[in-house]
């Protein structure tokens, strides 16, 4: 089974794309970002403590996530492979899921990093506050401190895979098809 990781900072894009790459490709699409909002939907005692941390644009603790991540794995099947999107946020969590994919005959195939410009990002996730109603979503210096947190948490990441040669950058401005195509091209020399 093949494994793909979608990063890229708030807004740029890996929901979107994570929907149509995982159809056409037949992966099992898993993003952390929706599993946490189905836990606060839903009222558990996690999802009760992850929101206000969520709220304010901070990352949950790697422990939660990697737990979660890992159930998912070992209960999804038939697929051709994973497509994590949001997960890992940190390095912590990118050696977790190495070892979970290698313990199970599998490893990351390609990290696919969306480049989205900080003013595009800010928009975009500006004008899907109208229609999410995502309190993470609302107010700008929740934006710029999941920016900040991006920088200083996540972004260290692709440094750690352009080392192990799994690193794609790929041109996240432009609609949404455009992109698609882009991640496509990408994505077929590994399928
Ligand atoms: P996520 O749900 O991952 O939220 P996100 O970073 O804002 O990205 P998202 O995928 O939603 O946005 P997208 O870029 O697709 O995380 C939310 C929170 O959960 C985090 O801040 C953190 O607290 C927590 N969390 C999640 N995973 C975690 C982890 N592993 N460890 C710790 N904490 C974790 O798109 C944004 C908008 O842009 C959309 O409205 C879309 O319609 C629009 N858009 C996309 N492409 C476009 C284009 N080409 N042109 C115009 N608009 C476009």
């Amino acid at each position: 089974m093949i494994s793909f990781l979608i990063f890229g900072p708030p807004g740029s894009g890996k929901g979107t794309q994570s929907v149509k790459l995982a159809e056409k490709y037949n992966l099992i699409h898993l993003s952390t970002g929706d599993m946490l909002r189905a836990e606060i939907t839903a009222g558990t005692e996690l999802g009760k403590k992850m929101s206000l941390i969520m709220s304010k644009g901070e990352l949950v603790p790697d422990e939660v996530v990697i737990e979660m991540i890992a159930f998912k794995i070992d209960n999804s099947k038939g697929s051709a492979g994973f497509l994590f999107d949001g997960f890992p946020r940190t390095v912590a969590q990118t050696i977790a899921l190495e070892n979970m994919l290698n313990g199970r005959g599998m490893k990351i195939d390609s990290m696919l990093v969306l480049d989205v410009d900080h003013d595009e990002l800010v928009k975009r996730l500006i004008a899907r506050a109208e229609l999410s109603g995502r309190p993470d979503d609302k107010d700008p210096s929740v934006i710029e401190n999941r920016i900040d947190v991006y920088k200083s948490k996540t972004e260290p990441i692709i440094n750690y895979c352009r080392e192990k040669g799994i690193y794609q950058p790929v041109n996240g401005m432009g609609t949404i098809n455009d992109i698609f195509k882009r991640l496509s091209d990408s994505m077929n020399k590994l399928v």
